[in-house]
Protein backbone atom coordinates (compact mmCIF):
# COMPACT_ATOMS: atom_id res chain seq x y z
CA UNK A 1 0.00 0.00 0.00
CA UNK A 2 1.22 3.35 -0.75
CA UNK A 3 -0.05 6.99 -0.17
CA UNK A 4 0.60 10.39 0.40
CA UNK A 5 0.13 10.96 4.05
CA UNK A 6 0.14 8.10 6.71
CA UNK A 7 -2.15 9.34 9.75
CA UNK A 8 -1.63 7.50 13.05
CA UNK A 9 -4.89 8.05 15.07
CA UNK A 10 -8.35 8.83 14.55
CA UNK A 11 -9.22 11.05 17.47
CA UNK A 12 -10.26 14.98 16.24
CA UNK A 13 -6.76 15.60 15.19
CA UNK A 14 -6.61 12.66 12.58
CA UNK A 15 -10.01 12.91 11.39
CA UNK A 16 -9.82 16.93 10.89
CA UNK A 17 -6.48 16.89 9.28
CA UNK A 18 -8.19 14.25 7.36
CA UNK A 19 -10.93 16.26 6.14
CA UNK A 20 -8.45 19.23 5.48
CA UNK A 21 -5.85 16.81 2.96
CA UNK A 22 -9.07 15.35 1.33
CA UNK A 23 -10.26 19.18 0.49
CA UNK A 24 -6.67 19.67 -0.86
CA UNK A 25 -6.80 16.38 -2.92
CA UNK A 26 -4.07 14.76 -1.01
CA UNK A 27 -4.15 11.24 -0.54
CA UNK A 28 -3.96 9.88 2.95
CA UNK A 29 -5.01 6.77 5.29
CA UNK A 30 -5.86 7.11 8.93
CA UNK A 31 -4.63 3.97 11.01
CA UNK A 32 -5.97 3.70 14.56
CA UNK A 33 -5.74 1.33 17.05
CA UNK A 34 -9.08 1.18 18.71
CA UNK A 35 -12.50 0.91 17.14
CA UNK A 36 -15.02 3.51 15.89
CA UNK A 37 -17.33 2.89 18.84
CA UNK A 38 -14.67 2.69 21.29
CA UNK A 39 -13.20 6.71 20.01
CA UNK A 40 -17.20 8.14 20.35
CA UNK A 41 -17.38 6.74 23.54
CA UNK A 42 -14.48 8.97 24.71
CA UNK A 43 -16.27 11.90 26.66
CA UNK A 44 -13.76 15.05 26.70
CA UNK A 45 -14.03 18.09 25.24
CA UNK A 46 -16.63 20.41 25.12
CA UNK A 47 -16.03 24.11 24.59
CA UNK A 48 -15.08 25.37 20.40
CA UNK A 49 -13.44 28.54 20.18
CA UNK A 50 -14.58 30.24 16.62
CA UNK A 51 -10.76 29.13 15.19
CA UNK A 52 -12.38 25.39 15.53
CA UNK A 53 -15.20 26.34 14.29
CA UNK A 54 -13.94 28.12 10.83
CA UNK A 55 -12.23 24.95 10.19
CA UNK A 56 -15.00 22.30 10.95
CA UNK A 57 -16.81 24.98 8.26
CA UNK A 58 -14.02 24.92 6.11
CA UNK A 59 -13.38 21.29 6.09
CA UNK A 60 -17.44 20.66 5.06
CA UNK A 61 -18.41 19.25 8.85
CA UNK A 62 -20.18 22.29 10.28
CA UNK A 63 -23.44 21.70 9.67
CA UNK A 64 -25.02 19.70 12.63
CA UNK A 65 -22.53 21.87 14.76
CA UNK A 66 -24.27 24.88 13.97
CA UNK A 67 -27.49 23.63 14.49
CA UNK A 68 -27.19 22.01 17.34
CA UNK A 69 -23.88 23.79 19.36
CA UNK A 70 -24.94 26.49 21.54
CA UNK A 71 -23.17 29.77 21.28
CA UNK A 72 -22.37 31.39 24.15
CA UNK A 73 -20.97 34.74 25.00
CA UNK A 74 -19.28 34.45 28.47
CA UNK A 75 -19.13 32.74 31.69
CA UNK A 76 -19.10 32.85 35.33
CA UNK A 77 -16.11 32.86 37.49
CA UNK A 78 -17.39 31.58 41.22
CA UNK A 79 -15.49 32.48 44.60
CA UNK A 80 -16.59 33.67 47.92
CA UNK A 81 -19.89 32.11 47.60
CA UNK A 82 -20.68 34.85 44.54
CA UNK A 83 -20.53 34.50 40.34
CA UNK A 84 -18.85 37.09 38.29
CA UNK A 85 -19.61 37.38 34.55
CA UNK A 86 -17.10 37.45 32.13
CA UNK A 87 -18.46 38.70 29.29
CA UNK A 88 -16.47 37.14 26.31
CA UNK A 89 -18.40 38.54 23.95
CA UNK A 90 -18.60 42.63 25.09
CA UNK A 91 -14.78 41.98 26.02
CA UNK A 92 -13.37 40.80 22.37
CA UNK A 93 -16.05 40.43 20.07
CA UNK A 94 -16.01 36.81 19.95
CA UNK A 95 -17.28 33.99 21.85
CA UNK A 96 -17.24 30.01 21.67
CA UNK A 97 -20.09 27.34 21.39
CA UNK A 98 -20.43 24.49 23.70
CA UNK A 99 -20.42 21.31 21.54
CA UNK A 100 -18.99 18.07 22.68
CA UNK A 101 -15.34 16.84 21.10
CA UNK A 102 -17.97 13.26 20.61
CA UNK A 103 -20.02 15.18 18.30
CA UNK A 104 -17.03 16.64 16.45
CA UNK A 105 -15.59 12.90 16.15
CA UNK A 106 -18.92 12.02 15.09
CA UNK A 107 -19.75 14.25 12.19
CA UNK A 108 -16.29 13.67 11.15
CA UNK A 109 -16.38 9.89 10.83
CA UNK A 110 -19.73 10.33 9.16
CA UNK A 111 -18.28 12.48 6.40
CA UNK A 112 -15.47 10.47 6.36
CA UNK A 113 -17.55 7.20 5.64
CA UNK A 114 -19.34 9.80 2.74
CA UNK A 115 -16.37 10.45 0.58
CA UNK A 116 -14.90 6.48 0.98
CA UNK A 117 -11.62 7.79 2.84
CA UNK A 118 -9.66 4.93 3.93
CA UNK A 119 -9.59 3.82 7.78
CA UNK A 120 -7.72 0.96 9.52
CA UNK A 121 -9.67 1.10 12.82
CA UNK A 122 -8.64 -2.04 15.13
CA UNK A 123 -5.23 -1.86 13.77
CA UNK A 124 -2.70 -3.46 16.26
CA UNK A 125 0.75 -3.54 16.60
CA UNK A 126 1.01 -0.14 14.75
CA UNK A 127 4.61 0.81 14.20
CA UNK A 128 6.61 3.90 12.02
CA UNK A 129 9.60 3.74 10.23
CA UNK A 130 12.17 5.42 7.65
CA UNK A 131 10.67 9.14 8.70
CA UNK A 132 14.07 10.19 9.17
CA UNK A 133 14.81 9.17 5.89
CA UNK A 134 13.17 9.53 2.42
CA UNK A 135 10.68 6.60 2.68
CA UNK A 136 8.78 6.61 5.43
CA UNK A 137 6.05 4.07 6.26
CA UNK A 138 3.63 2.59 9.12
CA UNK A 139 3.64 -1.52 9.78
CA UNK A 140 0.02 -2.26 11.39
CA UNK A 141 -1.83 -5.73 11.44
CA UNK A 142 -5.63 -5.75 10.99
CA UNK A 143 -7.82 -8.22 9.95
CA UNK A 144 -5.23 -11.22 10.59
CA UNK A 145 -2.36 -9.50 8.41
CA UNK A 146 0.41 -7.57 8.37
CA UNK A 147 0.57 -4.30 6.28
CA UNK A 148 2.87 -2.12 5.29
CA UNK A 149 1.89 1.28 4.20
CA UNK A 150 4.67 3.25 2.74
CA UNK A 151 4.35 6.85 2.30
CA UNK A 152 5.97 10.83 1.53
CA UNK A 153 5.23 11.94 5.40
CA UNK A 154 3.57 10.41 9.06
CA UNK A 155 1.36 12.56 10.77
CA UNK A 156 1.63 11.35 14.44
CA UNK A 157 -2.04 12.59 15.65
CA UNK A 158 -1.82 9.65 18.21
CA UNK A 159 -2.64 11.21 21.58
CA UNK A 160 -0.16 11.65 24.40
CA UNK A 161 0.04 7.99 24.90
CA UNK A 162 0.36 7.10 21.07
CA UNK A 163 3.72 5.64 19.07
CA UNK A 164 4.62 8.03 16.63
CA UNK A 165 6.31 10.34 19.74
CA UNK A 166 7.79 7.73 21.70
CA UNK A 167 9.38 6.35 18.43
CA UNK A 168 11.48 9.52 18.28
CA UNK A 169 15.33 9.07 19.33
CA UNK A 170 15.71 10.45 23.36
CA UNK A 171 18.06 12.81 21.91
CA UNK A 172 16.13 14.35 18.96
CA UNK A 173 13.23 15.39 21.10
CA UNK A 174 12.98 17.70 24.47
CA UNK A 175 9.80 17.44 26.42
CA UNK A 176 8.83 19.55 29.12
CA UNK A 177 6.05 18.75 31.64
CA UNK A 178 4.04 19.88 35.05
CA UNK A 179 1.83 17.42 36.64
CA UNK A 180 -0.05 19.05 39.03
CA UNK A 181 -1.35 16.83 42.50
CA UNK A 182 -5.10 16.04 42.04
CA UNK A 183 -7.97 15.36 39.18
CA UNK A 184 -11.30 16.09 37.80
CA UNK A 185 -14.16 14.00 38.44
CA UNK A 186 -16.90 14.56 36.03
CA UNK A 187 -20.24 13.25 35.14
CA UNK A 188 -22.76 13.27 32.44
CA UNK A 189 -26.17 13.57 33.54
CA UNK A 190 -29.49 14.45 31.18
CA UNK A 191 -31.23 16.92 33.63
CA UNK A 192 -31.15 20.83 32.79
CA UNK A 193 -27.71 22.73 33.77
CA UNK A 194 -27.81 25.09 36.30
CA UNK A 195 -26.90 28.16 34.84
CA UNK A 196 -27.29 28.96 30.93
CA UNK A 197 -23.62 29.77 30.99
CA UNK A 198 -20.35 27.86 32.48
CA UNK A 199 -19.65 28.34 36.17
CA UNK A 200 -16.12 28.24 36.80
CA UNK A 201 -15.92 27.90 40.69
CA UNK A 202 -12.78 28.40 43.26
CA UNK A 203 -14.17 26.76 46.56
CA UNK A 204 -12.23 26.17 49.80
CA UNK A 205 -13.35 22.63 48.98
CA UNK A 206 -11.65 22.75 45.47
CA UNK A 207 -12.57 23.56 42.08
CA UNK A 208 -16.06 22.47 40.34
CA UNK A 209 -17.12 23.40 37.20
CA UNK A 210 -20.68 23.32 35.79
CA UNK A 211 -20.95 22.84 31.83
CA UNK A 212 -23.46 21.23 29.59
CA UNK A 213 -23.85 19.41 26.17
CA UNK A 214 -27.46 20.41 25.86
CA UNK A 215 -30.20 22.09 27.61
CA UNK A 216 -30.93 19.04 28.79
CA UNK A 217 -27.54 17.53 29.12
CA UNK A 218 -25.01 18.80 31.84
CA UNK A 219 -21.62 17.97 32.09
CA UNK A 220 -20.20 18.65 35.74
CA UNK A 221 -16.79 18.41 37.15
CA UNK A 222 -15.33 18.46 40.88
CA UNK A 223 -11.46 18.58 41.99
CA UNK A 224 -10.42 15.34 43.66
CA UNK A 225 -7.67 13.68 45.18
CA UNK A 226 -5.40 11.88 42.62
CA UNK A 227 -5.52 8.62 43.82
CA UNK A 228 -9.09 8.48 44.48
CA UNK A 229 -11.50 5.82 42.19
CA UNK A 230 -14.66 6.33 40.33
CA UNK A 231 -16.17 3.63 42.90
CA UNK A 232 -15.87 5.85 45.71
CA UNK A 233 -18.02 8.55 44.12
CA UNK A 234 -21.96 7.41 44.27
CA UNK A 235 -24.26 10.01 42.55
CA UNK A 236 -25.25 10.79 45.91
CA UNK A 237 -21.27 11.89 47.23
CA UNK A 238 -20.69 13.49 43.90
CA UNK A 239 -24.08 15.52 43.79
CA UNK A 240 -23.30 16.46 47.88
CA UNK A 241 -20.11 17.48 47.26
CA UNK A 242 -21.36 19.66 44.40
CA UNK A 243 -23.51 21.33 45.63
CA UNK A 244 -21.38 22.39 48.55
CA UNK A 245 -18.73 24.04 45.78
CA UNK A 246 -21.83 26.33 44.54
CA UNK A 247 -23.48 29.57 45.82
CA UNK A 248 -26.35 28.87 48.24
CA UNK A 249 -28.96 30.28 45.52
CA UNK A 250 -27.47 27.92 42.69
CA UNK A 251 -27.27 25.21 45.12
CA UNK A 252 -30.96 25.58 46.11
CA UNK A 253 -32.03 25.41 42.01
CA UNK A 254 -29.97 22.87 41.13
CA UNK A 255 -31.59 19.70 39.64
CA UNK A 256 -29.86 16.34 40.18
CA UNK A 257 -30.44 13.26 38.54
CA UNK A 258 -28.99 9.92 37.52
CA UNK A 259 -25.41 10.33 35.85
CA UNK A 260 -24.50 7.99 32.97
CA UNK A 261 -21.01 8.61 32.57
CA UNK A 262 -18.46 9.48 35.26
CA UNK A 263 -14.60 9.85 34.68
CA UNK A 264 -11.63 10.67 36.65
CA UNK A 265 -9.02 12.79 34.59
CA UNK A 266 -5.81 13.68 35.81
CA UNK A 267 -4.23 16.80 34.97
CA UNK A 268 -0.51 17.61 33.12
CA UNK A 269 0.66 19.96 31.41
CA UNK A 270 3.43 18.57 28.46
CA UNK A 271 5.05 19.73 25.89
CA UNK A 272 7.63 17.99 23.08
CA UNK A 273 9.53 20.26 20.75
CA UNK A 274 10.40 20.01 18.17
CA UNK A 275 6.79 18.75 16.93
CA UNK A 276 8.62 17.27 13.53
CA UNK A 277 11.52 14.85 13.41
CA UNK A 278 12.32 14.80 9.25
CA UNK A 279 9.15 13.12 8.01
CA UNK A 280 6.82 12.52 10.75
CA UNK A 281 4.94 15.51 11.86
CA UNK A 282 2.97 15.30 15.69
CA UNK A 283 -0.32 17.35 16.21
CA UNK A 284 -2.59 17.35 19.03
CA UNK A 285 -2.06 15.76 22.31
CA UNK A 286 0.45 13.61 20.66
CA UNK A 287 2.86 16.71 21.42
CA UNK A 288 0.96 18.85 23.64
CA UNK A 289 -1.27 17.94 27.10
CA UNK A 290 -2.81 21.28 28.94
CA UNK A 291 -4.80 20.80 31.60
CA UNK A 292 -8.74 20.97 31.22
CA UNK A 293 -9.26 24.24 33.09
CA UNK A 294 -9.07 26.62 30.15
CA UNK A 295 -10.76 24.31 27.19
CA UNK A 296 -7.30 24.62 25.15
CA UNK A 297 -6.70 21.02 24.28
CA UNK A 298 -9.04 20.05 21.23
CA UNK A 299 -8.95 23.76 20.16
CA UNK A 300 -4.95 23.56 20.12
CA UNK A 301 -5.44 20.30 18.24
CA UNK A 302 -7.32 21.95 15.77
CA UNK A 303 -4.82 24.56 15.30
CA UNK A 304 -2.06 22.27 14.56
CA UNK A 305 -3.92 20.08 11.99
CA UNK A 306 -5.13 23.44 9.87
CA UNK A 307 -1.06 24.48 9.63
CA UNK A 308 -0.39 21.36 8.87
CA UNK A 309 -2.66 20.72 6.11
CA UNK A 310 -1.68 24.13 4.80
CA UNK A 311 2.14 23.02 4.86
CA UNK A 312 1.05 19.85 2.97
CA UNK A 313 -0.68 21.76 0.56
CA UNK A 314 2.01 24.11 -0.10
CA UNK A 315 4.20 21.06 -0.64
CA UNK A 316 2.37 18.61 -2.64
CA UNK A 317 0.54 21.21 -4.80
CA UNK A 318 2.72 24.58 -4.61
CA UNK A 319 6.21 22.96 -4.85
CA UNK A 320 7.00 24.88 -1.70
CA UNK A 321 8.57 23.43 0.99
CA UNK A 322 8.12 26.42 3.60
CA UNK A 323 5.24 25.58 5.48
CA UNK A 324 6.84 22.27 6.25
CA UNK A 325 9.76 23.75 7.26
CA UNK A 326 8.29 26.09 9.80
CA UNK A 327 5.72 24.29 10.84
CA UNK A 328 6.82 23.27 14.64
CA UNK A 329 8.03 26.90 15.35
CA UNK A 330 4.79 28.42 14.45
CA UNK A 331 2.57 25.82 16.09
CA UNK A 332 4.72 25.94 19.18
CA UNK A 333 4.28 29.79 19.40
CA UNK A 334 0.75 29.10 19.91
CA UNK A 335 0.94 25.76 21.93
CA UNK A 336 3.27 27.60 24.54
CA UNK A 337 0.67 30.74 24.81
CA UNK A 338 -2.11 28.49 25.49
CA UNK A 339 -0.03 26.20 28.28
CA UNK A 340 0.36 29.37 29.56
CA UNK A 341 -3.10 30.59 30.00
CA UNK A 342 -4.08 26.97 30.73
CA UNK A 343 -0.96 26.63 33.71
CA UNK A 344 -2.28 30.36 35.00
CA UNK A 345 -6.36 29.37 35.43
CA UNK A 346 -5.31 25.92 36.68
CA UNK A 347 -3.47 27.91 39.95
CA UNK A 348 -6.01 30.52 39.97
CA UNK A 349 -8.89 27.78 40.42
CA UNK A 350 -7.84 25.03 41.93
CA UNK A 351 -7.06 24.46 45.84
CA UNK A 352 -3.51 23.52 46.52
CA UNK A 353 -3.20 22.86 49.99
CA UNK A 354 0.33 22.69 49.62
CA UNK A 355 0.49 26.73 48.97
CA UNK A 356 -1.20 26.98 52.47
CA UNK A 357 -2.93 29.96 53.75
CA UNK A 358 -0.33 32.68 51.51
CA UNK A 359 -1.26 31.04 48.18
CA UNK A 360 -5.03 30.97 49.69
CA UNK A 361 -4.98 34.66 50.03
CA UNK A 362 -2.85 35.35 46.48
CA UNK A 363 -5.82 33.06 44.50
CA UNK A 364 -8.48 35.81 46.16
CA UNK A 365 -6.29 38.72 45.68
CA UNK A 366 -5.84 37.67 41.87
CA UNK A 367 -10.29 36.94 41.21
CA UNK A 368 -10.79 40.11 42.74
CA UNK A 369 -8.38 42.22 40.93
CA UNK A 370 -9.97 40.31 38.06
CA UNK A 371 -13.85 40.94 38.68
CA UNK A 372 -12.36 45.48 39.00
CA UNK A 373 -10.22 45.36 36.47
CA UNK A 374 -11.40 45.76 32.51
CA UNK A 375 -7.92 44.92 31.30
CA UNK A 376 -7.43 41.81 33.68
CA UNK A 377 -11.03 40.59 32.03
CA UNK A 378 -9.95 41.02 28.51
CA UNK A 379 -6.83 39.49 28.61
CA UNK A 380 -8.52 36.31 30.10
CA UNK A 381 -11.56 36.88 27.78
CA UNK A 382 -8.70 37.15 24.71
CA UNK A 383 -7.13 33.89 26.03
CA UNK A 384 -10.18 32.15 26.48
CA UNK A 385 -12.21 32.68 23.13
CA UNK A 386 -8.33 31.89 21.17
CA UNK A 387 -5.47 33.51 19.98
CA UNK A 388 -5.55 33.88 16.16
CA UNK A 389 -3.76 30.89 13.85
CA UNK A 390 -0.85 32.73 12.42
P1 LIG B 1 -6.84 11.91 21.05
O1 LIG B 1 -8.25 12.37 21.15
O2 LIG B 1 -6.21 11.29 22.24
O3 LIG B 1 -6.78 10.88 19.84
C1 LIG B 1 -5.64 10.10 19.56
C2 LIG B 1 -6.09 8.85 18.85
O4 LIG B 1 -4.94 8.04 18.54
C3 LIG B 1 -5.23 6.69 18.85
N1 LIG B 1 -3.98 5.97 19.09
C4 LIG B 1 -3.38 5.17 18.18
N2 LIG B 1 -3.73 4.85 16.92
C5 LIG B 1 -2.90 4.00 16.26
N3 LIG B 1 -1.77 3.48 16.80
C6 LIG B 1 -1.39 3.78 18.06
N4 LIG B 1 -0.29 3.25 18.59
C7 LIG B 1 -2.21 4.66 18.80
N5 LIG B 1 -2.15 5.18 20.04
C8 LIG B 1 -3.22 5.96 20.20
C9 LIG B 1 -6.15 6.77 20.06
O5 LIG B 1 -6.92 5.59 20.22
C10 LIG B 1 -6.99 7.99 19.71
O6 LIG B 1 -8.16 7.64 18.99
O7 LIG B 1 -5.87 13.07 20.59
P2 LIG B 1 -6.15 14.30 19.56
O8 LIG B 1 -6.83 13.79 18.31
O9 LIG B 1 -4.88 15.03 19.44
O10 LIG B 1 -7.25 15.20 20.26
C11 LIG B 1 -6.96 15.90 21.45
C12 LIG B 1 -8.21 16.04 22.31
O11 LIG B 1 -8.83 14.78 22.44
C13 LIG B 1 -7.89 16.63 23.71
O12 LIG B 1 -6.94 17.65 23.60
C14 LIG B 1 -9.14 17.23 24.40
O13 LIG B 1 -10.09 16.22 24.67
C15 LIG B 1 -8.76 17.92 25.70
N6 LIG B 1 -9.92 18.43 26.47
C16 LIG B 1 -10.53 19.62 26.12
N7 LIG B 1 -10.12 20.32 25.03
C17 LIG B 1 -10.78 21.45 24.64
O14 LIG B 1 -10.37 22.06 23.63
N8 LIG B 1 -11.87 21.94 25.32
C18 LIG B 1 -12.36 21.30 26.41
O15 LIG B 1 -13.38 21.75 26.96
C19 LIG B 1 -11.66 20.12 26.89
N9 LIG B 1 -12.09 19.45 27.96
C20 LIG B 1 -10.40 17.73 27.58
C21 LIG B 1 -11.51 18.27 28.32
C22 LIG B 1 -9.84 16.50 27.97
C23 LIG B 1 -10.34 15.83 29.07
N10 LIG B 1 -9.75 14.59 29.39
C24 LIG B 1 -10.48 13.40 29.63
C25 LIG B 1 -8.33 14.43 29.26
C26 LIG B 1 -12.00 17.61 29.42
C27 LIG B 1 -11.42 16.42 29.83
C28 LIG B 1 -11.99 15.77 31.07
C1 LIG C 1 -16.64 20.32 29.21
O1 LIG C 1 -17.78 20.70 28.93
O2 LIG C 1 -16.32 19.11 29.25
C2 LIG C 1 -15.62 21.32 29.55
C3 LIG C 1 -15.91 22.67 29.44
C4 LIG C 1 -14.95 23.62 29.77
C5 LIG C 1 -13.71 23.22 30.22
C6 LIG C 1 -13.41 21.87 30.31
C7 LIG C 1 -14.36 20.91 29.99
O3 LIG C 1 -12.80 24.16 30.56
Amino acid sequence: MRTQVAIVGAGPSGLLLGALLHKAGIDHVIIERQSADYVLGRVRAGVLEQVAVDLLDEAGCGARLHAEGLPHDGFDLCFGGRRHRIDLHGLTGKRVVVYGQTEVTRDLMAQREQLGRRTFYGAEEVAIEGFDGTSPAVTFRHGGQTHRLACDFIAGCDGYHGVCRASVPAGAIQTHEKVYPFGWLGILADVPPVHHELIYGNSELGFMLASMRSATRVRYYVQCPLDDRVEDWSDDRFWAEFKRRLPAEDAERLVTGPSFEKSIAPLRSFVAEPMRFGRLFLAGDAAHIVPPTGAKGLNLAAGDVALLARALDEHFNAKSGEGLARYSERALSRVWKAERFSWWFTSLMHDFPENGSFGRRMQRAELEYLCQSTAAQTAMAENYVGLPLM
